[in-house]
């Protein structure tokens, strides 16, 4: 039997069976690495659980990491919406992260400013997202609270899933699009909260019979450990037309002679804070 993980807790998993209906399961084995979104073959067992024996082939893997281990947020995923909102402030870096992450797994990617009721300092943080819009992102600006139409169509056909810091308004965004998930989050959250109001596992509802959401736990950190060094420069969509057109083949991008990236920056036609952001990766990077 085959069915969709629609949430991961520990080593507990809940299943979406082909008829809709839920049910818990764990892995065979020690086995973990079962993600939200994951399409698995499971064997049902007594009292509406299961076993799952296998994870089918993902088509992506959207994953942060830190120093020590690699999490996968989410599996399958074709979108990802980075949420962020002016206020509490975000980090530019946190998106340029997100950024990388998915496009290394060719996963598109949606900013969506919230909180556009707080006016004055929704339009700061306009002008600080508009060098993403010149990187081709699309960018919608929106208020949970009031209104959520303009991202409904973004949604059509995707399994996307939102990603942001705490506080953003990621779970809020979910509850408008999906106002049945507002009595599944309270519940979960009475289940598995200790007094904190911010959510601490992915689940994924679905939109309509094509589309899905995964609501994902805020982050304050995006590792791309999990990323090899010399594949780093793939994250960023605007450095690969000039791939390629390098003196060197093995070119890093960093101080080579005739590097067409960084003549391209000098050029504007790659932003320097850009540029600058994937030098300050890739030194950081560890080699592999
Ligand atoms: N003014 C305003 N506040 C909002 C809006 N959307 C969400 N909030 C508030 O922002 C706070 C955080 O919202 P959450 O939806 O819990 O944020 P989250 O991104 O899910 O946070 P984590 O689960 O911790 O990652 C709550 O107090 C929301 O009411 C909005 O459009 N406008
Ligand atoms: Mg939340
Ligand atoms: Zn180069």
């Amino acid at each position: 039997m085959i069915g969709q993980v629609v949430a991961a807790f520990g080593r507990h998993y809940t299943v979406e069976t082909s008829t809709g209906e839920t049910i818990s399961c764990v892995m065979r084995g020690k086995k973990s690495g079962v993600a939200c979104g994951d399409w698995v073959e499971y064997q049902p067992t007594a009292n509406e659980q299961g076993v799952i024996e296998a994870i089918e082939p993902r088509t992506s893997k959207l994953y942060r990491s830190d120093a020590f281990k690699e999490k996968i947020i989410a599996a399958n995923v074709t979108q990802v919406i980075v949420v962020v909102a002016a206020i509490p402030s975000f980090s530019e870096e946190l998106i340029n992260r997100c950024l990388v992450a998915a496009e290394s797994e060719n996963i598109a990617v949606l900013i969506v400013l919230n909180k556009a009721d707080l006016i004055e300092p929704t339009r700061i943080a306009m002008d600080m997202l508009s060098c993403y819009q010149d990187l081709g992102c699309r960018v919608l600006v929106l208020s949970a609270l009031h209104d959520v139409s303009l991202l409904q169509p973004y949604l059509k056909k995707h399994l996307s899933v939102f990603a942001g810091q705490s506080g953003m308004g990621k779970s809020t965004l979910l509850n408008a699009l999906i106002p049945q998930a507002k009595r599944a989050t309270a519940e979960i959250s009475l289940a598995l909260d200790s007094g904190c109001h911010t959510t601490t596992h992915s689940r994924l509802y679905r939109f309509d019979a094509e589309s899905a959401i995964i609501d994902s736990p805020g982050f304050q950190e995006f590792g791309l450990n999990h990323i090899a060094q010399e594949n780093l420069a793939w994250g960023f969509v605007e450095f690969q037309p000039y791939f390629g057109c390098c003196k060197f083949s093995n070119c890093r991008h960093i101080n080579e002679p005739g590097c067409a990236v960084i003549e391209a920056a000098r050029q504007g036609k790659i932003q320097p804070k850009r540029l600058a952001f994937y030098h300050k990766l890739f030194s950081s990077h560890q080699c592999k």
